[in-house]
C-alpha cells in the first residue's frame, strides 16, 4: 500500500541537512543499516538497483531540493543461502538525471545518500591503480605523490641471499643477488613471482583493452607526464623486478622473495630482516614465461622509449620455458625455516596452457602450439593458481590470427560458456552476483568475474555481460552482505583496519587508500583470537579488524581485476 509523500516535509528535512541522523518535528531518519547500495555512485545510463532486507515495501527517492524524484514499490527478493538473510530489491534504473539523492523508507524513517552520475568511477579508478605506487618496495613516497601517505623507503632488495633449498653449482647458500623494485604482495612485505604473474598480467590486460582510456589516465606518481602511460609505468616497476628473479645460469625462477617470517606491523624501512630467494619451481618458470612473453607483444610496440626491453623479456621466457620443459615437475615445496605466504600448486596443466599460449603469440613455434593443444581444457574463473582463463583471453584477443587447429576446439565458444554461465548465476542470484563459493579473496574473485564479463562482452557486443559486470562492481561497492564498501578510502560503511602493515604503522587513521580487501569467507575463523565471532555465514563472515589477515588483507591480485572491472565499466558503458 502506498501513502502519499509530503514534498514539503522532505524540504524541510533537506534544509535541516540530511546526513547520518535527521530530524524534523517528531520524525527521525536515520542511516539505514538495512540498505545495501552502491556507495560510490551508480551511472546514469546504467541499471541501478539497492538491496533492503525484507520489511519495508515502498520507496521513495528524493533529489537535494528535497523534491521527490521517484517513488515505488520494494520488489520481493528471496532468501540466500551465502547470507542467511533475504533481501529485496529497490529499482531506482529509471533516474537518470546526475546528482545527489537520498534514498528514503518512509515506513522506517531510514535512507541513504544515492549519487548518480555519468561517469562515478573517475576516482576510484586513479585510486586502485595507485595502491600499486604506494606497495612498491625499494622506493621512498615523496608527500608530492603521497600526500600524507608520505614514506621511507624499505627493502632495497640489493643484498638478498641465495637460499639453501635454492642452490645452484654458480650461486651456493648464502650467494648474494641484487633483486630490486617490485610490489609488495599484500600486507606482507615479500615478493612472490606467481602472484606477481596473474596481477601484472592483468594490469597489462587493462592497458591493452583500454588504451586510450589509460594514456590519459594521470594518478600523480613521479613518472606522471612522461613519455609512456603512468599504467605502464607502474607495470614496468614490477616487470623489472620479475626479470631479476631468473637464474641466468640455468634459466630457472625463485619463487618468492621473502624473509624466513612474517615482519611484524612496522613501516617498510624498519622491517629489515634478511631476505632470501626461494627453491626454484615450475610454476614460477611458467607464470615468469607468461607475463615477459605478453610484456614482448606489448612492449615491442614502443622499442623507442624502452629500446631492449621487449626483446630481454622474449629471450628470458624462452629460457625459462626451456628450464620447465627440463624441469615439468618441480613442486614449491615450503622449506622448514619459511613461513611467508606458499603460493604452492600441485596442478600445472593450466599454467603450460597459459605460458604456451603467450609463448606462441609471441613467437608463432610449433613447439609451443602443441602444448596448447595437448593440455586444453575449459577455462575457469581466474585465480593466482588457476590461468587457463588467462590464455583463453589472450588466444582470443587474436582470434582472427589463430591456427584452426586452436579454433577447431571451440575456443571461443568455451569462453562465451564460462561468462554465459556467470551472467545466469546473477541474474538469479538474491544479491544479483556470480559468486557461490566464498574462498580466501572472496572480493577478487566478484572483480574477475566482472572482468571476463567485460571481455566477453568485448568480443560479442551482447550488453548483458555489461549489467552484469556492473552489478559486481556494486557489490564490491556495498551492495553486499555485509554493507561495507570493501575499496579503502571509498563509501559511507568505509573499512577501516586493513591488515597491511604500512596502513597498521604509519600513525594515520585512515587507511591508505584504493586497495580492494580480500572480503567473506570461511577460511581461517579465529585469526582475531578465539574472541572474535564471524558470522556463520560465507557471505558475511569479514570482520573489519586488522588482525583478520583472512578477510581484511589486501593483495595485488585482488586490486588488479577491479583495476580492470572499473577502467573497463568506465570505457563501455
Ligand atoms: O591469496 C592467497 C589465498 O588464496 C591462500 O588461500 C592464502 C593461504 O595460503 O594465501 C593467500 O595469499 C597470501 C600470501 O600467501 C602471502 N601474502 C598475502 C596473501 C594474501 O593473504
Amino acid at each position: 500500500m502506498e501513502k502519499p509523500v509530503n514534498i514539503l516535509f522532505f524540504t524541510i528535512v533537506l534544509i535541516f541537512g540530511l546526513s547520518s541522523c535527521k530530524r524534523t518535528g517528531n520524525v527521525i531518519f536515520k542511516k539505514s543499516d538495512r540498505i545495501f547500495y552502491n556507495q560510490v555512485g551508480y551511472q546514469t545510463n546504467a541499471p541501478k538497483i539497492a538491496l533492503i532486507k525484507t520489511g519495508p515495501t515502498e520507496f521513495v527517492v528524493i533529489n537535494e531540493n528535497g523534491d521527490e524524484a521517484m517513488k515505488g514499490l520494494v520488489q520481493d527478493g528471496s532468501y540466500w543461502e551465502q547470507s542467511g538473510d533475504t533481501v529485496s530489491v529497490i529499482d531506482f534504473t529509471n533516474l537518470t538525471l546526475p546528482g545527489k539523492y537520498t534514498l528514503i523508507l518512509p515506513e522506517n524513517n531510514e535512507s541513504a545518500e544515492i549519487i548518480i552520475l555519468d561517469k562515478p568511477f573517475m576516482e576510484l579508478s586513479k585510486s586502485a591503480l595507485k595502491s600499486f605506487y604506494y606497495n612498491r618496495s625499494g622506493t621512498s613516497i615523496d608527500s608530492l605523490y603521497g600526500g600524507v601517505f608520505s614514506r621511507e623507503a624499505g627493502h632495497p632488495d640489493t643484498v638478498v641471499f641465495v637460499h639453501s633449498s635454492a642452490v645452484s653449482k654458480e650461486r651456493p647458500e648464502n650467494f648474494i643477488i641484487s633483486s630490486p623494485l617490485g610490489w609488495y604482495d599484500a600486507g606482507d612485505y615479500n615478493k612472490y613471482v606467481v602472484n606477481s604473474g596473474i596481477t601484472t598480467y592483468t594490469l597489462l590486460r587493462a592497458l591493452v583493452d583500454f588504451e586510450k582510456y589509460f594514456e590519459e589516465l594521470n594518478i600523480n606518481i613521479p613518472e606522471s607526464n612522461g613519455p609512456i602511460p603512468d599504467l605502464l609505468a607502474e607495470i614496468l616497476y614490477n616487470l623489472r623486478w620479475v626479470l631479476t628473479m631468473q637464474d641466468p645460469n640455468d634459466g630457472g625462477v625463485y619463487h618468492k622473495l621473502t624473509t624466513k617470517q612474517f615482519e611484524g606491523f612496522v613501516m617498510p624501512h624498519l622491517a629489515v630482516e634478511p631476505r632470501y630467494v626461494v627453491q626454484k619451481s615450475t610454476t614460477a618458470a611458467l607464470n615468469y614465461a607468461a607475463l615477459l612473453s605478453m610484456g614482448y607483444r606489448t612492449l615491442k610496440k614502443r622499442e623507442n622509449q624502452l629500446p631492449g626491453l621487449a626483446g630481454l623479456c622474449l629471450k628470458n621466457a624462452e629460457k625459462a620455458w626451456d628450464w620447465a620443459v627440463k624441469n615439468p615437475n618441480v613442486e614449491y615445496n615450503q622449506p622448514k625455516d619459511i613461513g611467508t605466504g606458499a603460493y604452492g600448486d600441485k596442478n600445472f596443466d593450466d599454467e603450460w596452457f597459459w605460458c604456451a599460449s603467450e609463448l606462441f603469440l609471441a613467437t608463432g613455434k610449433k613447439k609451443y602450439l602443441d602444448i596448447i593443444i595437448s593440455k586444453y581444457s575449459t577455462p575457469q574463473v581466474p585465480t593466482w593458481n588457476q590461468t587457463y582463463s588467462l590464455g583463453f583471453i589472450s588466444l582470443l584477443d587474436n582470434y582472427n590470427q589463430l591456427p584452426e587447429q586452436i579454433i577447431s576446439k571451440n575456443i571461443k565458444q568455451d569462453f562465451l560458456n564460462l561468462a554465459d554461465n556467470l551472467v545466469q548465476i546473477s541474474k538469479t542470484s538474491p544479491y544479483r552476483v556470480s559468486i557461490q563459493n566464498f574462498n580466501w579473496g572472496s572480493n577478487s574473485d566478484v572483480a574477475n568475474h566482472g572482468m571476463l564479463k567485460l571481455f566477453a562482452y568485448k568480443l560479442t557486443g551482447n550488453k548483458d555481460y555489461l549489467a552484469s559486470a556492473i552489478s559486481d562492481l556494486d557489490y564490491i561497492l556495498g551492495r553486499n552482505a555485509t554493507g561495507y564498501c570493501f575499496v579503502t578510502g571509498f563509501g559511507q560503511k568505509k573499512v577501516m583496519n586493513i591488515h597491511h602493515r604500512p596502513s597498521g604503522a604509519d600513525g594515520i587513521v585512515d587507511p591508505i587508500p584504493g586497495f580492494l580487501v580480500g572480503g567473506p569467507n570461511l577460511a581461517v575463523l579465529k585469526d582475531c583470537g578465539p574472541d572474535v565471532e564471524r558470522s556463520p555465514y560465507p557471505a558475511k563472515s569479514f570482520v573489519d579488524l586488522e588482525c583478520s589477515y583472512s578477510t581484511n588483507e589486501i593483495a595485488i591480485n585482488w586490486n588488479a581485476p577491479l583495476v580492470y572491472l572499473v577502467a573497463g565499466i568506465d570505457v563501455l558503458f
